[in-house]
């Protein structure tokens, strides 16, 4: 048990003077035994040779922008497959087979990455509590919980699901999956796995920053530290054990996300891709979508914040961006791709971004910054695309597959009445195309656990079904 007269360990006390960063110390006196414990614990987890590595990138950022992982005046944008689009070089039905086969068989996993801070949302919380069902008020952990479900209805087996939490989600993901029974999945078909933190630092001086006397200011690794977490957590020896041989890889904020969707695996699966991605049209330059890029033959993803202006505007002469394949961050990766790339150090590159970090100065007052005043790090797992020899991208309709949530209400894109609106519209033409009927106005909502597509509508409502109030359609 740690007390007020804990002492700092000597190691430690040495690393800090070597890395010129004993000053975050300076409140240590001051400090009760859980105080002591909380800065002790985050100090504990500072890696000095990476923190080595973050301060000259600190410093290099003001000498020379951070340099571009490819030379994006060369690159274009390579060619996709559509979904059900019959001039695919592999024919849908083929591939929709080869998905069901891959399901059937169990060999499928999912990652869902949900460590994310929801800061641009404003919720203190992880997002996946936020509820976003239109009729029912079902939380976004429910709605992607259930499409797991629904596979395992369909096709008789589980597909294991790894969720990686953060700092900012842990303990609270975990209360939702006790207090939850998992979502309605099985316990043993999940594995929780935490991300690190990485410190932010003071981008003048490249130094810790504290935002309380006990808390130096840390963030999440990105969703780049899904590699090093789930191999450390030994998350893929767990898929190994449930004979998982693909990895597909999505986001907690987008509830209309089609990780398994077959047609999208029998592509990567049939292309005998290490990783497919999905994409949509990106129409305008303004959208917050990474757009994936091929050049010399290695496919990449460039991040919106990381593309010029004027490259993210330059149209074709068909009057499309010239970069339009715009990414949608669900990714699917063979296990075999992923074990090596978790075996190598230097897989994933760190980015950095010029953030408002709130820290104490001198007196122990906390400054609250107007303008961005710190290095934050993150790792992208997109960025094992380059080490992909075989890359398939797979392009899908946004209304079928992606629905984000990241802004509050009343902002202009990827706000609750945007993800309402998508969710209602993408049930209504389910609905339509089973011959229901829905009147003008009224909310419909698709359990996930129990319907995949308009046959399991049919199932339950016969053509000719018209709604006019607002329901929960189940399956059976
Ligand atoms: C992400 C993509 C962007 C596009 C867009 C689509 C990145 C860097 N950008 O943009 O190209 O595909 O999504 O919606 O991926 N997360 C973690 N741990 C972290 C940070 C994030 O788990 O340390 C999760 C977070 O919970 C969320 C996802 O990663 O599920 C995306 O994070 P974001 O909202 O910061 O990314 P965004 O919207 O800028």
């Amino acid at each position: 048990m740690t007390d007020a007269s804990t002492a700092v360990p000597t190691p430690l006390v040495e690393a800090l003077a070597r890395a010129g960063q004993r000053e975050v110390l300076r409140f240590w006196p001051t400090l009760d035994g859980a105080g002591r414990a909380r800065l002790l614990g985050q100090l504990a987890v500072i890696d000095w040779r990476e923190f080595e590595t973050l301060r000259q990138l600190t410093r290099a950022r003001h000498a020379t922008p951070v340099p571009p992982p490819l030379d994006l005046a060369a690159a274009t944008t390579p060619p996709c497959l559509a979904l059900r689009d019959p001039a695919n070089p592999i024919a849908p039905a083929a591939a929709v087979a080869a998905g069901q086969r891959l399901l059937a068989s169990g060999l499928v996993g999912a990652i869902l990455v949900a460590g994310g801070q929801g800061t641009r949302l404003g919720c203190t919380g992880p997002k996946g509590l936020v509820r976003v069902g239109p009729v029912s008020g079902a939380t976004l952990f429910d709605l992607l919980f259930g499409k797991l479900r629904a596979i395992h209805r369909r096709f008789g087996r589980q597909v294991p699901l790894a969720i990686m939490t953060s700092s900012a989600t842990d303990a609270d993901t975990r209360q939702f999956l006790r207090d939850s029974g998992f979502g309605g999945l099985d316990p043993d078909f999940v594995h929780v796995f935490r991300q690190h933190d990485l410190p932010a630092l003071d981008a003048a001086t490249g130094t810790l920053l504290l935002d309380a006397p006990d808390h130096l200011a840390m963030a999440p690794d990105g969703h780049g530290g899904m590699l090093v977490a789930l191999h450390e957590s030994g998350g893929l020896d767990w898929f190994a054990r449930h004979g998982v041989e693909h990895l597909t890889s999505f986001q907690v904020d987008n509830p209309l996300a089609l990780p398994l969707d077959c047609e999208f695996l029998g592509y990567h699966a049939l292309s005998q891709a290490d990783f497919s991605t999905q994409i949509v049209l990106k129409r305008e330059p303004q959208e917050r979508v990474g757009i994936v890029v091929e050049q010399a033959g290695r496919h990449a993803v460039v991040e919106y914040s990381d593309l010029p202006a004027p490259l993210a505007a330059e149209r074709r002469p068909d009057g499309r961006l010239r970069f339009h394949a715009g990414s949608i961050a669900v990714h699917c990766f063979t296990k075999r791709f992923l074990d090596r790339a978790a075996a190598r150090e230097d897989s994933l590159p760190l980015h950095l971004a010029h953030k408002v970090v709130p820290f104490l100065d001198e007196s122990g007052t906390l400054i609250r910054p107007t303008a961005p005043n710190a290095i934050k790090f993150e790792r992208f797992i997109f960025d094992l695309m380059p080490l992909a020899d075989r890359v398939t991208v797979v392009e899908i309709e946004a209304r079928d597959g992606f629905a984000p949530l990241k802004n509050p209400a009343g902002s202009a894109a990827d706000a609750p009445e945007h993800v309402h609106a998508a969710l209602v519209d993408h049930a209504r033409r389910l609905l339509a195309e089973a011959g229901v009927t829905v009147a003008e106005g009224i909310d419909v909502e698709l359990d996930a656990a129990t319907i995949l597509d308009a046959s399991d509508i049919a199932a339950v409502l016969p053509r000719g079904t018209h709604i006019d109030t607002p329901r929960v359609i189940r399956g059976l």
